[in-house]
């Protein structure tokens, strides 16, 4: 089923969506000319585009969305780096925003796409990978994601003045989730691949340099947050952290920075813990979709479940050494020193 057909849209115009079959290969033709390094062990080479190492996959939409996005000054974007929280900040927005449908547990009133029924990527889509429809039902909140850093995102979002919430996590989970997950969607390719792909050891030694999906993670971190200083109303600056501690305060900013506040009736009625219910790991991570749908970007089946390991805070302890944690808190440090951010 095509997005267009499993989604309704909010009343913005959808911009020509699908690459026009000549775009692929004008795509190919200027990642080939980047910068490039091995990056990780199994997977694709990493290009550097604006400072940034992104895999093709990514890039080729980037690309694609420089040239075809045009942004509404009303659109919000929900934006992060990889492994930092995406899934879950979309799950919460998106019921923000639907909440009038909140599904009853009988399964009634639910909107069109519901979070049960459909994985978080599928109700709040990524701008990189060419879903240019807002996926949000009943709501006049159009909603879209990406994990560009900020300097790669479309010209007419910065230039729309858009709002955009941004959420970073700690960089040990971060890494940790990271290297989980890659490795998980190289098994899925082919079980092979999965013995030659980098070592943890190996992995957090390129993530130090840099060298990751979208890194340097300081410089996507620092790319948001200096906007962030600029424009703080426009830029809503969350860590995944501060999320867990407190899942409803953040429920209530995320929905004030939306421009739809809980009502006094809405906090009375419970509607915010009923938000952060329906989002919560474990209301998500039990959903049937989520235990063993697949969740399909160009081309590339991976499985939902995928988006949902252990969802907590200090996992990296269980998986890296505290010497390999005491290096890349330095080089946080050294790297966001001066510009007002710690973790
Ligand atoms: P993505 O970049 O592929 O979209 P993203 O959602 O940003 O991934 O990050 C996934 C992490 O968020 C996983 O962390 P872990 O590997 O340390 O477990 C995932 O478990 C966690 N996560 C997903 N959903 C939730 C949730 N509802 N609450 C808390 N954490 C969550």
């Amino acid at each position: 089923m095509s997005l267009e057909m499993e989604f309704s849209t909010t009343s913005k115009p959808i911009p020509a969506s699908g690459i026009s079959p000549e775009s692929p290969q004008k795509y190919v033709e200027e990642i080939s000319q980047l910068p490039k390094e091995k990056g990780w062990r199994g997977l694709q080479e990493l290009f550097l585009y604006k400072n940034f190492w992104l895999y093709p996959v990514f890039l080729e939409g980037a690309l694609h969305a420089r040239d075809h996005f045009q942004a509404q000054p009303t659109d919000i974007f929900l934006c992060s780096s990889m492994k930092t929280g995406t899934t879950w900040l979309k799950a919460l927005s998106f019921t923000i925003a639907t909440r009038g449908h909140l599904p009853s547990d009988d399964g009634s009133d639910m909107t069109t796409v519901s979070l049960r029924t459909a994985v978080p990527h599928d109700c709040i889509p990524f701008l990189e990978f060419n879903e240019y429809s807002t996926a949000v039902t009943g709501s006049e909140i159009p909603l879209f994601a990406s994990h560009l850093p900020y300097t790669c995102l479309p010209k007419s979002i910065i230039d729309s003045d858009c709002k955009i919430a941004y959420i970073c996590r700690d960089p040990k989970d971060t890494f940790v989730s990271m290297w989980f997950f890659l490795r998980k969607f190289v098994a899925g390719k082919n079980s092979t691949d999965v013995e030659s792909f980098s070592s943890i050891d190996e992995a957090f030694e390129l993530f130090c340099k840099g060298l990751s999906s979208h890194g340097p993670y300081w410089k996507h971190i620092l790319g948001y947050w200096e906007a962030s200083k600029r424009r703080p109303e426009k830029i809503l600056f969350l860590k995944y952290e501060d999320l867990v501690e407190d899942t409803q305060l953040w429920v209530k900013k995320l929905a004030e920075f939306f421009g739809c506040p809980f009502s006094a009736e809405e906090e009375r009625e419970g509607v915010v813990e009923r938000v952060v219910k329906e989002c919560s790991f474990e209301s998500l991570r039990n959903l049937e979709v989520n235990r063993s749908g697949k969740h399909e970007k160009r081309g590339r089946a991976i499985e939902n479940s995928a988006y949902f390991r252990k969802g907590v805070v200090g996992d990296w302890r269980n998986h890296l050494t505290d010497e390999m944690g005491k290096k890349i808190d330095v080089i946080m440090e050294e790297k966001l020193m001066g510009s007002g951010f710690t973790f």
